[in-house]
């Protein structure tokens, strides 16, 4: 079914892998969804199953649309969704082959693999089955699920708003919905996003108010282009979608402006986003695992929602589980960005478990050439911007083996001189320790072998495991003839 056209034709193959579990009712007034989430989760770290919900309960009222979450807990969902057969192993094997491969959409010459979305008709596109407009809107027809008991209400949690600019073209970026009233969400474009940018642009033009479609339950690809930053500024999520696809999106026109969406999604909501007001927005539990503050955000009024017969609502847990479909994409995109800037790097590994923190290993050919990487990472606003650890390690390190980049950490650097300290510097706001939301410390981590002119040992003490190797061949390839005798 490969490539897949919307979500339900991934959750489909997700059924056939045994990845997901089809639930009859459950009562999110008392958190249930949420309950069952944390313990999916602590019962298995690694990877957990999708789920669909039949029937839920929220606000005191039943309701027969369902609910899917957790759709892409595991490395190796994303990789199913790039394509990749061989889905076996261990986690870290399908995050370094679904990496691998969404690098390879990217020629350094060309950039991104692109193929524009095509626009079907109207009664050919599943989320037109049904149009609601004027006075029949009303979000609550909607199971939104309050994630939290500290969320500031229900929310739309996994919706990605697609936005024109005159000059930019069209920028698809997942953000939050608050559900304010029947017709009004939050619409919470955090610093640094497009998304704030295109309505500052807008305003500054003297527009009052600028408009927006938000997509919910899009194909995977999508979703995964729409949730991170892989798409640089004035590039299209959409195009980019179509390249890994090997296959345009598929869209329509949307009801009320000229903005196209998704065919295949379950829910479009269309409406307008004034250029010059804000609301308070949130609390809310956010991707970092802490619960977010209230602060001021735009909204948006919705001035129609169109639906599959029979939508499903896709909602997120920012936060609990893992963000896979994220971290995938935005490691791909920061490390052909970095690759431009640093040429003797070798690869970039982001944990899942602490965004914040990237490993990078270089080729070191020079003295300074770990810090220098290292800066260079945390720099650009379009590199960084959502780190705050860069740990820089030597080629022979496996960045993705937590077990070799602590070993380097602690046998090859030395805190002085090896670190650079930056005091302050502009970063997303949704750290919590940070005092002054989107100002932020960093530091670099050369945890790479310093050389003599870097205040090093005039020769490094080489590892037990290499001078094995190096010294011991004869025994090795002994001891491969004779593996099973040993057993025997
Ligand atoms: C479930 C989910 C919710 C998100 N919510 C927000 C949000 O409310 N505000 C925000 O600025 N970014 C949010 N993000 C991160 C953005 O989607 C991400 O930064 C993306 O790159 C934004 O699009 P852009 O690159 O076009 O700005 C969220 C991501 C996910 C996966
Ligand atoms: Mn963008």
């Amino acid at each position: 079914m490969y490539p897949y056209d919307s979500l339900r034709d991934l959750v489909a193959d997700l059924e056939k892998r045994e990845r997901f579990l089809r639930i009859k009712d459950m009562d999110q007034d008392k958190f249930e969804m949420t309950a069952f989430l944390c313990r999916l989760w602590e019962k298995n770290r690694d990877r957990t199953p999708g789920f669909f919900v039949e029937n839920i309960k929220v606000n005191g009222k039943w309701y027969n649309i369902p609910v899917v979450g957790n759709i892409m807990d595991g490395y190796d969902i994303v990789a199913q969704c790039l394509g990749i057969k061989d889905l076996s192993g261990d986690e870290m094997r399908m995050h370094n082959l679904a990496l691998e491969k969404m690098v390879s959409f990217y020629d350094p010459e060309a950039g991104w693999k692109k193929i524009k979305p095509k626009i079907i008709k109207s009664d050919k596109a599943p989320c037109k089955e049904i149009v609601i407009k004027g006075k029949d809107i009303d979000l609550f027809k909607f199971p939104w699920i309050k994630n939290t008991p500290a969320d500031a209400g229900q929310f739309i949690s996994s919706g990605c708003f697609f936005l024109e600019d005159p000059e930019l073209g069209r920028n698809v970026g997942t953000y939050r919905l608050q559900v304010k009233g029947k017709d009004k969400v939050g619409a919470n474009f955090e610093g640094g996003s497009h998304a704030r940018e295109f309505v500052m642009r807008a305003a500054m033009k003297g527009a009052k108010k600028i408009n927006a479609a938000v997509a919910i339950g899009v194909d995977p690809i999508t979703w995964m282009l729409a949730s991170s930053r892989l798409a640089d500024r004035g590039e299209d999520e959409l195009e980019i979608a179509g390249g890994m696809r090997g296959k345009p999106v598929e869209v329509v026109k949307s009801e009320m402006s000229d903005i196209v969406v998704p065919a295949h999604a379950e829910i479009i909501i269309e409406g307008e986003i004034p250029t010059r007001e804000t609301e308070e927005e949130g609390p809310y539990g956010e991707f970092l695992g802490y619960i977010g503050l209230q602060h001021k955000t735009f909204y948006m009024k919705v001035t129609a929602i169109t639906h599959r017969k029979n939508p499903w609502v896709y909602n997120v847990w920012p936060g609990l589980g893992k963000g896979c479909y994220t971290n995938i994409p935005w490691t791909a995109g920061t490390l052909v960005k970095a690759k431009r800037i640093i040429p003797n790097l070798i690869n970039l590994y982001t944990p899942i478990e602490s965004t914040s923190i990237i490993i990078a290993s270089i080729e070191k050919r020079a003295p300074g050439d770990g810090l220098s990487a290292g800066l260079a990472i945390l720099g650009p606003r379009s590199l960084g911007y959502t780190k705050k650890i860069v740990i820089v390690v030597d080629k022979d390190v496996d960045p993705t083996d937590m077990d070799q980049v602590l070993h380097a950490l602690g046998t090859r650097w030395q805190p002085v001189p090896a670190s650079v300290l930056i005091p302050q510097i502009s970063s997303y706001g949704v750290d919590p320790s940070q005092k002054v939301r989107g100002l932020t410390s960093k530091i670099v981590i050369d945890a790479t072998r310093q050389l003599p002119q870097e205040g090093g040992p005039s020769e490094f003490a080489p590892t037990v495991i290499s001078v094995i190797k190096e010294g011991a061949k004869e025994g090795f390839e002994l001891v491969d003839k004779k593996w099973q005798e040993y057993f025997d």
